[in-house]
């Protein structure tokens, strides 16, 4: 077991390796000011998830649950990528199997150049009809309510994956395909107690990759991945790669 690696040591394994992926959570997109979920600045701290972020209060409430991801687009259109997004790029164009899977639905990962990407949670900019599931780009600020579907005119909802609800069949069986079968699997700032994600650190593990988690604070994949380092994304992943 290769604990005791430094995080120089893993940029000479990333050197070396021909199959990578990359689990990202909102910590990455924190330094660039998007906020996290949990913890003391999360967005959690003020919104329950059961009434914004679900299929009941989409329900119950469409307008106000509309006002809330308005709001979230509003500030996300003001976010760039940072060092570490981009270092992501980086390595994507040098490793011959990359796959970076992120949770995040802020397109961050897309507007720094990834291309080789599931979005598992969805992305803040695409739509979704609820009558005939036709998924959309839209980029309104504001989106203005209701938001109808030009095809059927049922009502549009955020192309967002709420709890309870079923991960894109096809997402998830390249996800877990590139998570069993890479020689390395970097996990960047996520909580890992959402899954599917939560599962990966241990697949990949049976899988024989090296785990490498980096992430402000311990999670509870600390306790499972061979090497855990703590600080701030945009800080760490640069010194895995050659990012500008
Ligand atoms: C930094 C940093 C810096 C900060 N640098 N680091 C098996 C067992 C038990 C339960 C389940 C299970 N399988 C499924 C479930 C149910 C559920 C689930 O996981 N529940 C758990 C909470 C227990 N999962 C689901 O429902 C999923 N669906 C599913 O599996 O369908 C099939 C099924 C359903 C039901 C039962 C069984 C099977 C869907 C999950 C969808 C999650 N969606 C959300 C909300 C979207 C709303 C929106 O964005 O508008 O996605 S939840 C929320 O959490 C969001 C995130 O993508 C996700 C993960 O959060 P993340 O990214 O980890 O962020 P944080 O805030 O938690 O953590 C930030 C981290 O960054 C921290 O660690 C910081 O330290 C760190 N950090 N600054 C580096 N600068
Ligand atoms: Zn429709």
């Amino acid at each position: 077991m290769p604990s005791g690696l430094t995080i120089l040591d893993v940029r000479d394994c990333l050197a070396q390796a021909r199959s990578v992926t990359v689990l990202t959570g909102a910590g990455i997109s924190a330094d660039s000011g998007v906020p996290t979920f949990r913890g003391p600045e999360g967005l959690w701290k003020n919104y329950r998830p059961e009434e914004l972020a679900s299929p009941e209060a989409f329900a119950r409430d469409p307008k106000l649950v509309w006002e809330w991801y308005n709001w979230r687009r509003e500030l996300v259109a003001t976010k760039q990528p940072n060092a570490a997004h981009k270092t992501l790029v980086a390595l994507e164009r040098r490793i011959e199997h990359f796959w970076l899977i992120t949770q995040n639905v802020d397109g961050l990962h897309a507007l720094a150049g990834s291309q080789r990407l599931s979005e598992i949670h969805g992305n803040i900019w695409k739509v979704r009809c609820t009558q005939c599931n036709r998924v959309s780009p839209n980029r309104d600020l504001p989106l203005v309510y209701p938001p109808i579907c030009t095809d059927c005119s049922g009502l549009l909802r955020p192309h967002i994956v709420w709890f309870g609800e079923s991960l894109d069949q096809d997402d998830m069986t390249r996800s877990y395909q590139a998570v069993r079968t890479c020689d390395i699997l970097l996990i960047i700032g996520t909580s890992g107690v959402v899954y599917p994600a939560a599962s990966f650190a241990p697949i990949a593990k049976d899988g024989g990759a090296l785990v490498v988690e980096l992430n402000l604070d311990p999670t509870p994949n600390s306790s499972i991945v061979d090497v855990a380092f703590q600080g701030r994304a945009k800080d760490l992943v640069p010194l895995l790669g050659d990012a500008t």
